[in-house]
């Protein structure tokens, strides 16, 4: 942090460098809509700042992004950070009582909406905000054409003289345990992870492609596919349609990207997929995978089916992105990998005090790109971050080489016959079984006793039964971690960041 230059703007560090470093040619983002290089892209920024100065947003304001991935998603983000705003994005699929909530919390001075959202936000304003919208649609008081403002752009639209310690970013909780909290990050925040997790990890550089496969909206994927290539002169895809395996496999022989930013659960539908052995994955020199756990299992089958080196690790909003990582060639399946570089990762007993290697505790985190706050919850603030530290509420443990296991949430242990259970340990033994593509557990209470049942995903054509299913972890983990019952469900429910909802799977029947 200390070494970075006080003046920075995101925009200018991401996109203009690669202009002043002779770029200009370069292809930066790919997008169904075409090919943008760095000059072209460039200039989209240049007309997203303008029009969003000129719908009145200034310097500090909050610009909420509810748009679907594409040109102007990206323009508009990096046109709001351009002028010294501060970016908050949404989910594209929510219903219009979600947008209220958003709308009230973020209090932006504008929105940027598409012909899918404006709809819902339109019902969620009431008319108490200012629309700038990307795409046709017939507009009313308050709504702006995004395309007619940016052609009115004079030629250079100079960036706001925003400092490393300004807010620039709000990236939000997930929300699967109380309504989503922004994390409120600084200019240096996006800079420094670069630094240290793309660059320092995955060595990025300009011959990477990324392929995102969750949506831009949450920033493991954002900073991934269009900031860490961009600061490094790469490329970055972009796409609005919705990930399936089937689009990535499709997506993955057109752009023929060299990084797939991958999560556990459409790593288990590729690998699930019918067609799965015939796939040329061989363009990918890496597979992120991130957001949850991802299962010895689930990555022992990934790796025999596309032979695709995957780099697992943990991330959070409040810490910005990926705070410890497998390393590329060092991979140990089972972990989530060793600290990044610039991170302090100490696993904590209750008293505090780091816990001895390969005993499980709490995960605190360190690092310059941890959030200031939770903005508006001073009490879940103070629970959570201590100058420069998170308290993560994650269990885990570390082994005499650095390396990290996930043990589960401390706040999802369950009590089972009297003895701790962490439902995650029993998720990824069934997740071995070779005909089931996902799992979940959670426990219920009966007559004061908590039993566990496992809902089960089962791949096309399965064979396998309850009694199967429950034998299959008996002879794998103790006893008393074998599920009481195994509910078979065609999917589990999942967070719009594609987390499992372990929230919605208690509702479950
Ligand atoms: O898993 C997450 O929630 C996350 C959030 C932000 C950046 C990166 C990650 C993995």
């Amino acid at each position: 942090y200390d070494d970075l230059p006080r003046d920075l703007n995101v925009a200018t560090y991401f996109i203009d460098r690669n202009l002043d470093e002779g770029r200009g040619e370069d292809t930066a983002l790919v997008t169904p809509e075409g090919t943008l290089t760095y000059a072209e892209l460039a200039d989209r920024v240049r007309g997203a700042a303008h029009a969003l100065r000129s719908v009145g947003v200034h310097r500090g304001d909050h610009v909420l992004l509810a748009l679907s991935d594409g040109v102007d998603f990206v323009a508009t983000w990096y046109g709001a950070q351009r002028i010294g705003a501060v970016t908050a994005e949404v989910y594209t699929f929510l219903p219009a009582k979600d947008y209220e909530y958003f709308l009230g919390y973020v209090r932006p001075a504008a929105v940027v909406v598409d012909p899918t959202t404006l709809p819902r936000m339109r019902e969620a304003s009431g008319g108490r905000h200012r629309f700038l919208v990307a795409g046709d649609a017939d507009l009313r008081d308050g709504e702006f054409d995004l395309a007619a403002r940016a052609a009115d752009a004079p030629e250079t639209v100079d960036p706001a003289p925003t400092a490393k310690d300004d807010v620039a970013i709000w990236k939000f909780t997930t929300g699967s345990t109380g309504t989503p909290k922004a994390c409120v990050h600084p200019v240096a925040s996006p800079v420094l992870s670069h630094h240290n997790y793309a660059r320092g990890v995955l060595d990025i550089d300009a011959n990477d492609v990324v392929l995102p496969v969750p949506k831009l909206f949450f920033g493991y994927a954002r900073d991934l596919a269009a900031l860490y290539p961009f600061g490094v002169g790469g490329t970055g895809i972009a796409f609005g349609e919705r990930s399936t395996a089937d689009r990535m496999f499709e997506l993955i022989a057109r752009h023929r990207p060299t990084i797939l930013v991958n999560v556990p659960t459409m790593m288990s539908a590729m690998v699930a997929h019918p067609e799965a052995s015939t796939q040329d994955l061989s363009c990918l020199r890496l597979c992120t995978s991130a957001g949850e756990a991802l299962p010895a299992e689930l990555h022992r089958k990934w790796d025999e089916t596309f032979g695709v080196e995957v780099v697992d690790g943990i991330g959070s909003s409040e810490a910005y992105h990926i705070y410890i990582s497998n390393r590329p060639g060092a991979g140990r399946r089972g972990t989530c990998g060793q600290a990044v570089p610039g991170y302090l990762a100490r696993v904590v007993g209750d008293d505090g005090f780091e816990v001895p290697a390969g005993e499980v505790g709490t995960l605190e985190v360190t690092g310059g790109t941890v959030a200031r706050e939770y903005f508006g919850d001073a009490e879940k603030s103070a629970a959570t971050f201590r100058r420069g530290t998170v308290r993560t509420g994650d269990l885990f443990s570390r082994d005499a080489d650095g390396y990290f296991t996930y043990h589960g949430r401390a706040d999802d242990l369950l009590k089972v016959g009297g003895i701790w259970v962490a439902p995650s340990e029993i998720e990824h033994c069934v997740v071995g079984h070779p005909d089931v593509v996902e799992c979940g557990v959670v426990g219920h209470e009966t007559d004061g006793l908590v039993r566990t049942r496992a809902y089960v995903v089962l791949r096309a054509g399965a064979t396998a039964t309850e009694d199967g299913l429950r034998e299959y972890v008996g002879a794998r983990l103790s006893g008393h971690k074998r599920p009481h019952e195994v509910v078979f469900v065609a999917e589990l429910p999942r967070t719009t960041n594609g987390k499992l909802d372990r929230r919605a799977l208690r509702e479950l029947p």
